[in-house]
C-alpha cells in the first residue's frame, strides 16, 4: 500500500479494489495515525467504518447459490442518479452522504413518524440474506444482504385499513447527483408495492450486504430488496415511505408503460418487447441460465398473485 502524504491522497487512490471494498481488512491494514485522520474517509464510509455488522442471524430464505464477490457487485450498478453507465455510480457516489439519514414513513397510517438511520438499524434484529437479484435487463446476482423484513417497520407505524399500496421515494438532490440531468428519467426516484407484497416476509428493507453498510453506489443507507421482482423495484437510498389507497406511480412504467408495468415479476413467460427474459446472465459468468418464475421465489410468493393475469399484469 502507498501512503505517502495523507492529505494528498484519496481513500480510493491508496487501496487497490478488492481491499478498498473490504473495509474491515482496510481499516486492520491502516496505521493508527492513519485512522485519525478519518477525514480522508468519504463521509459513507465514515459512517459504515463505525457501523459494520458483527453478528447477523442467518435466514432461511438465504439460497445456498454460489455469491458473486462484494467488487462484483460493487462495481456493476444502476443507480440512474449517479450516471447510467454501469461502472459511474461506484466512481461517482463515492462522496454521496448517507449519514445522518432520515426514512420518513407517512400516509395512511395511525402513527406517521420519522426514523433516523440508527433507529431503524435497532428496529429488528439484523439478519444476513442470501438472495438471487435479477435485473430487468437480463443480468443477475447473489448476494448476502444485510436486513430485515419490510414488515418489521410497517408495523411500528400501524397502517389503516385504508392503506392498499406503498410508495417508497428515493433521495434527490441535483447539487450532489449532477448526471442525473442526463439520465433520462425523472426525479427523485419512486416506487410502489401492494401492501400484501410490502408484508411479504421477503420484501427486505436492507442497510448493508457482505456484513458491512451499503456502499453508497448499491443505495446507502437503506433501501429494498424484493427477490421475486426485477431489479428496478429495489428502490435505493430511500427518503420516504407512504401508506397510500391507490396505486402509486413508479419511475420505470411512468417513462415506458409498454415495457415496465407495475408488478414487474420476474417471469420468463412475459418478455420484454426488445430482448428476451427468458435467460440472463449471472455477473461474472459467460454462459446464460434459465430464468425461473418469479426468479425462483414462486414456493413463497406464487400465492400473492392468485387469480391475476400475469401476462396483462407484467
Ligand atoms: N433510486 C434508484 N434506485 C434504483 C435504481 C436507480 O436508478 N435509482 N436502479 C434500480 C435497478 S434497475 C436495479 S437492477 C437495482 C440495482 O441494484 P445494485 O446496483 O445494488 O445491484 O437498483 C434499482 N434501484
Ligand atoms: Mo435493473
Amino acid at each position: 500500500m502507498l501512503i505517502k502524504k495523507p492529505g494528498d491522497i484519496r481513500y480510493s487512490e491508496v487501496t487497490p479494489k478488492a481491499v478498498y471494498f473490504d473495509r474491515r481488512k482496510f481499516l486492520a491494514a491502516l496505521p493508527a495515525a492513519f485512522l485519525a485522520g478519518r477525514e480522508l474517509l468519504s463521509p459513507s464510509a465514515r459512517a459504515g467504518a463505525a457501523g459494520k455488522f458483527p453478528t447477523l442471524a442467518k435466514s432461511p430464505f438465504s439460497t445456498t447459490e454460489k455469491e458473486n464477490s462484494l467488487t462484483d457487485v460493487a462495481h456493476y450498478n444502476n443507480f440512474y442518479e449517479f450516471g447510467t453507465a454501469k461502472d459511474e455510480p461506484f466512481q461517482l457516489a463515492r462522496n454521496f452522504k448517507t449519514y445522518p439519514w432520515t426514512v420518513s414513513v407517512e400516509g395512511e397510517v395511525a402513527k406517521p413518524r420519522k426514523f433516523s438511520i440508527d433507529e431503524i438499524l435497532k428496529l429488528a434484529p439484523l439478519e444476513e440474506r442470501i438472495y438471487r437479484h435479477r435485473c430487468v435487463e437480463a443480468w443477475s446476482i447473489v448476494v448476502p444482504w444485510a436486513g430485515y423484513s419490510l414488515s418489521a417497520l410497517l408495523a411500528q407505524v400501524q397502517p389503516t385499513p385504508k392503506a392498499r399500496f406503498v410508495a417508497f421515494q428515493s433521495y434527490y438532490n441535483p447539487s450532489e447527483m449532477p448526471a442525473a440531468q442526463h439520465a433520462g428519467i425523472e426525479f427523485p426516484y419512486v416506487e410502489g408495492l401492494r401492501l400484501d407484497e410490502a408484508m411479504h416476509p421477503l420484501a427486505l428493507l436492507c442497510v448493508g450486504m457482505y456484513g458491512d453498510a451499503l456502499p453508497p453506489q448499491d443505495g446507502a443507507p437503506v433501501r429494498m430488496i424484493l427477490p421475486w421482482k426485477y431489479g428496478f423495484k429495489s428502490i435505493k437510498s430511500i427518503v420516504k415511505i407512504r401508506l397510500v389507497e391507490k396505486m402509486p406511480p413508479n419511475t420505470w412504467n411512468t417513462m415506458q408503460p409498454m415495457e415496465y408495468g407495475f408488478y414487474s415479476n420476474v417471469n420468463p413467460n412475459v418478455d420484454h418487447p426488445r430482448w428476451t427474459q427468458s435467460s440472463e446472465r449471472r455477473l461474472g459468468e459467460l454462459r446464460r441460465r434459465p430464468t425461473l418464475m418469479f426468479n425462483g421465489y414462486a414456493d413463497q410468493v406464487a400465492s400473492l398473485y392468485t387469480g391475476m393475469d400475469l401476462k396483462k399484469n407484467f
